[in-house]
């Protein structure tokens, strides 16, 4: 953790993904007051080490200039080479447990769980926030989890108490207000943000509406 935030003021509001290595868009998401910014190149077009590690470093520059978080997708490598602030793993990437160990504090390491026994799983394990989802049908993750729904979406967030859930599937600003109302701290929203005609206007339409729905 390299730029001294607080997860609790981090994974709040809006979370948003950079798809590619594009500064333009990087500084168009963070415009918005999102406060944490996700690298995750589109794995359709699987990137090379070298790719993601020039995208993180643009990535780390601009986060910094700007106050917010560098989160790696996948990559635990990447995330050190290039000082980002942490991790997300998938279900399919390093178990957690072995990842805590190869990076102790230096990272903090998120996880995406799809249903309950993944949530414990991974509270238990010591993650620093969780993804959760997907919360409605999504075209943007091939073969993504079942749908998961807003009821399934409010007893993930029961079940992982203190630790903050980042909703992810599908979700658009319509249906933020409801997604907030489960208690989740952060929505994560890929096409209804990356692809509007206004990025920074569509991210922060979820940043202003979760100040709004904020308790
Ligand atoms: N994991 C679960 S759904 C998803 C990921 C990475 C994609 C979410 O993208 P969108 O476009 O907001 O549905
Ligand atoms: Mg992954």
């Amino acid at each position: 953790m390299t730029t001294g935030l607080t997860i609790a003021s981090t994974i709040r509001g809006f979370y948003a993904v950079l798809d590619r290595d594009d500064e333009a868009l990087a500084r168009a998401l963070l415009a918005s007051g999102a406060r944490v910014l996700q690298l995750r190149l589109k794995p359709e077009r699987p990137p090379t080490a070298g790719q993601l590690v020039r995208a993180g470093k643009m990535a780390r520059r601009v986060c910094s200039e700007l106050g917010a978080a560098l989160v790696v997708n996948d990559r635990i490598d990447v995330a050190l080479t290039v000082g980002a602030d942490g991790v997300h793993l998938g279900q399919t990437d390093l178990p957690l447990a072995v990842a805590r160990k190869l990076v102790g504090d230096r990272l903090w390491i998120g996880v995406s769980t799809h249903d309950l026994a993944q949530v414990r799983a991974a509270c238990d394990g010591g993650a620093d926030y969780l993804g959760y989802g997907p919360v409605f049908a999504t075209a943007t993750k091939k073969n993504a989890d079942p749908v998961q729904g807003i009821a399934g979406l409010r007893a993930a967030v029961l079940a992982a108490g203190a630790i903050p859930i980042v909703a992810i599937g599908g979700i658009t600003a319509a249906h933020a207000r409801e997604v907030y109302r489960t208690g989740a701290a952060a929505i994560c929203a890929i096409q209804a943000v990356t692809g509007a005609a206004d990025v920074t206007a569509a991210a922060r339409n979820f940043v202003d509406i979760a100040n709004d729905s904020a308790v």
